[in-house]
C-alpha cells in the first residue's frame, strides 16, 4: 500500500475510485534484489504468517545444538568400499562382494525413510550436510546409505524450499566413498502416475551423472512389467539395480492364498531374470513376522543367486526380531535407521540390532560409541519437526490386520482430520482392510496405498458397505484414483481386477490390460524446455527440465518462491519453521566468511489495510519490512 499511497495521481488526491483496479501492480510486492534482503522476507512473513502445517502460536524453545564433530576419525588406509568396488568394477562385483561377506551388511535410511515415515519427509539438506562427513567416517562399511527418492523428491520442492537434486549433489561430496541409494517408483519415478519411458529414462540417466549408485525399484502392484524399463535403465547407466518385491499378507498364515512363499519365491526368479544385480523385500507396513522372515529368506538364498536386501519398518514392533531371524537365514543387507529416528513407522533402530545380534557371527561391525554421538546429533535435530510427527506413539499390532504402510499412516489420519472423520479414525483403518478384500487383496504401496485409502474415506465418508457399492455403484462418484486404477492406469495387479466391481466403477470405459507407459506418447522435451525456460527467464539445466516435466505445477511455485524468498536453505530449521520471536538474533551463513545477523526488534501493529511492520537489526542496519497478516 506504500506504492498506492506513493503514486502521484494517488497523491494528488484526484484517484478515481477505480484506480486501484487499473493499478493491481502497486499490490505486488516486488521481489528484493539482495539474498539476504529475500530471506527477511521470507523470515517476515513466517514470522507473522507461520509455515503450513505448524502451528502458529508454537514456542521455539530449542536450545542450541551441542554437538562437537567427532575429530579423531580417519578412514582406515586398507578400506575397500562398496562404492569403491561399484567405481572399479561395476555392479556385478558388488554384488559379489555383498555375498562374500561374512557379517551382514547395513544400509543407513535415517535421511530418506525415516524421516518420511515419521515427519512426513520434512527433513531439510542442511540438517543432513552436517552430519554426512561423520556418517561416512564412522560407518564406511555400510552396503548404502539411503537418502532420496520415494517423496523427498516432490517434498524438497513443495514444502522446502529446496533443490533435490542439490541435496544429491551435496551429500555425494560428503561421502564420496558411500554408495549413495534411492528408492524409486518403477514406471511411477518419484511421482504418483505413470511416466512416458523416456522421462524414466532421462530421470535414471541424470540420477546416476548425480552421484545415485543403488536404484532401489519397485512396482506398486509387483507388476514385473511396470519395472522392467526402469531395470534396464539402471543397467544401462552402469548402476546397481536393485529390484523390490513388496510384502504383504502373510506367508504364515495357510488361509493366505495369493502372496505366498512361493509367490515370492517364483517373483524373485523372475526379477533375477530381468536384470536384477539385489533383490529386495519390501515390508512397507512391518507385517513380515521373525519366522516368515526366517521362511522367506531361506526360501530365497536358495531359489536365486543375487544378494537379498530386507527393509522392513518397525510399526508393528517385530522388527529387530525380524531381522535377527532374516540374518540367521542367511540375509545379506538390513535396513535401519539412527535410533532417535528409528521404530514406530520408520525402521528399527541400528543400535538395537546391533545389540540384538550379540553373540551371533553375523553382528555388523559397528564403532557402536561412534555411533552413539551420531545419534546424539539426530536426538537434538528430532524436536526441529516435532509438529509433522505421526502421533503413533509405540507399536501398532493392528496394522497386521489393517496392512497399512508406515509411510501412509500419518498420512491418512490428516486427511480424515480434514475431512471431519477424525473421531472415525478406527473406522477408516477397519474400512481400509475391508477394501483391501474388495480389490481382490491387492498390495498397498505409493501409489496403490493411496487408492485403497481415498476409497476407504470415501466409504466411511458417504456410510457405504461393500454390498451398497456394488449394488448402487452406478450412481456413485467415485475418487479419481480409484477410477484410475480401475482403469489399468497403475498396471495389474496380482490375479487381475474384480470383475463387477471394475465394471462398476468404470461405467462403461474400457480397461487397459497392457503396460500403460506402451501406450504413452514420449514426452516433447523440446516443448518443455521452452516452456520451462520462458518461466525462469535463462536457460534451464536438465535437472530443471526433468523436474519441470515430473511436478509441472510444483517445479513452477518452487521458482516463484525462489525469486521471491531466496536461498532459504541457509536458514536453521527452526528459524525456517518458525520465524523469529521479539528480540531473537539470528546468525546466517551465505557463504564462505559471510555471516548476516537478522535481529527482530519489534513487530508494529496490525494497520487498517491488514499490515504489520517488522523492525529488524540487520548486521547494524535498520531494516522495516511490511508484511500482510493473513489471519
Ligand atoms: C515411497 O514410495 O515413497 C515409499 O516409501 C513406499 O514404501
Ligand atoms: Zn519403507
Amino acid at each position: 500500500l506504500k506504492n498506492v499511497y506513493a503514486h502521484p495521481t494517488f497523491r494528488a488526491a484526484d484517484a478515481p475510485t477505480t484506480f486501484v483496479d487499473k493499478h493491481p501492480e502497486l499490490f505486488e510486492i516486488a521481489p528484493e534484489k539482495e539474498p539476504d534482503r529475500k530471506l527477511l522476507r521470507y523470515v517476515s512473513e513466517t514470522t507473522v504468517n507461520g509455515f503450513p502445517g505448524i502451528d502458529h502460536d508454537y514456542q521455539k524453545l530449542y536450545e542450541p545444538l551441542h554437538y562437537q564433530a567427532n575429530a579423531d576419525l580417519v578412514l582406515p588406509s586398507d578400506l575397500v568400499t562398496a562404492k569403491d568396488i561399484l567405481d572399479a568394477q561395476g555392479p556385478d562385483a558388488v554384488a559379489q562382494w555383498v555375498k562374500n561377506q561374512d557379517k551382514v551388511l547395513l544400509t543407513d535410511t535415517t535421511m530418506r525413510d525415516a524421516h518420511q515415515s515419521l515427519f512426513a519427509t520434512r527433513m531439510r539438506t542442511k540438517d543432513m550436510l552436517a552430519i554426512a562427513d561423520e556418517t561416512q567416517l564412522v560407518m564406511p562399511n555400510l552396503f548404502s546409505n539411503e537418502m532420496w527418492g520415494g517423496a523427498t523428491f516432490d517434498t524438497a520442492y513443495r514444502f522446502l524450499g529446496e533443490d533435490p537434486w542439490e541435496r544429491l549433489r551435496a551429500l555425494r561430496e560428503k561421502m564420496p566413498r558411500t554408495l549413495m541409494q534411492m528408492l524409486f517408483r518403477g514406471s511411477n519415478a518419484v511421482g504418483y502416475q505413470n511416466y512416458p519411458d523416456n522421462v524414466l529414462e532421462e530421470f535414471i540417466r541424470l540420477a546416476a551423472t548425480n552421484g545415485m549408485d543403488v536404484f532401489r525399484i519397485f512396482d506398486s502392484l509387483n507388476w514385473l512389467p511396470q519395472m522392467e524399463k526402469s531395470i534396464q535403465y539402471v543397467r544401462d547407466n552402469n548402476k546397481i539395480a536393485e529390484v523390490a518385491m513388496a510384502y504383504t499378507g502373510d506367508i504364515l498364515d495357510p488361509t493366505r492364498k495369493k502372496y505366498t512363499r512361493d509367490y515370492y519365491v517364483n517373483f524373485a526368479k523372475e526379477l533375477q531374470s530381468a536384470g536384477a544385480h539385489m533383490i529386495a523385500i519390501k515390508d512397507m507396513a512391518g507385517l513380515l513376522k521373525p519366522e516368515a522372515a526366517y521362511e522367506l529368506v531361506s526360501a530365497l538364498k536358495d531359489a536365486v543367486d543375487v544378494p537379498i536386501h530386507l527393509h522392513t519398518h518397525d510399526t508393528t514392533g517385530n522388527g529387530v526380531y525380524t531381522y535377527a531371524r532374516a540374518v540367521d537365514a542367511g540375509v545379506d543387507v538390513i535396513d535401519v535407521a539412527m535410533s532417535a529416528l528409528s521404530g514406530t513407522t520408520s525402521q528399527p533402530s541400528m543400535g538395537a540390532t546391533y545389540y540384538a545380534l550379540s553373540g551371533n557371527t553375523r553382528q555388523p561391525e559397528l564403532n557402536m560409541p561412534a555411533v552413539e554421538h551420531i545419534n546424539s546429533y539426530w536426538a537434538q535435530v528430532r524436536p526441529y519437526y516435532g509438529q509433522f510427527m505421526s502421533k503413533m506413539v509405540g507399536a501398532q499390532t493392528d496394522i497386521f490386520e489393517v496392512e497399512m504402510p508406515g509411510g501412509q499412516y500419518s498420512n491418512l489420519q490428516q486427511q480424515a482430520q480434514a475431512l471431519r472423520l477424525g473421531d472415525r479414525w478406527d473406522d477408516v483403518k477397519t474400512m481400509y482392510a475391508t477394501v483391501n478384500q474388495m480389490f481382490g487383496d491387492i498390495i498397498k504401496v505409493t501409489p496403490s496405498s493411496k487408492v485403497v485409502g481415498d476409497m476407504a474415506l470415501f466409504m466411511v465418508q458417504n456410510d457405504l458397505t461393500p454390498e451398497k457399492v456394488l449394488a448402487e455403484g452406478q450412481t456413485l462418484d467415485f475418487p479419481q484414483s480409484v477410477v484410475d486404477f480401475f482403469a489399468g492406469d497403475l498396471g495389474q495387479p496380482v490375479g487381475g481386477f474384480p470383475e463387477d466391481l471394475q465394471q462398476v466403477v468404470l461405467k462403461g470405459r474400457k480397461p487397459l490390460t497392457v503396460r500403460p507407459g506402451s501406450l504413452t506418447p514420449a514426452a516433447d522435451f523440446e516443448a518443455m524446455t521452452a516452456e520451462i525456460e520462458a518461466i525462469l527467464k535463462r536457460k534451464a539445466t536438465p535437472e530443471e527440465i526433468i523436474s519441470y516435466i515430473l511436478y509441472p505445477q510444483v517445479f513452477k511455485d518452487y521458482v516463484a518462491n525462489q525469486e521471491k524468498f531466496g536461498p532459504m536453505t541457509f536458514l536453521d530449521t527452526p528459524t525456517f519453521f518458525q520465524g523469529m520471536r521479539v528480540g531473537e538474533r539470528v546468525d546466517i551463513e551465505m557463504g564462505p566468511g559471510k555471516v548476516v545477523i537478522f535481529q527482530l526488534q519489534e513487530i508494529g501493529e496490525v494497520d487498517p489495510e491488514g499490515m504489520r511492520t517488522l523492525y529488524f537489526d540487520v548486521n547494524g542496519t535498520p531494516i522495516e519490512i511490511d508484511v500482510l497478516d493473513e489471519s
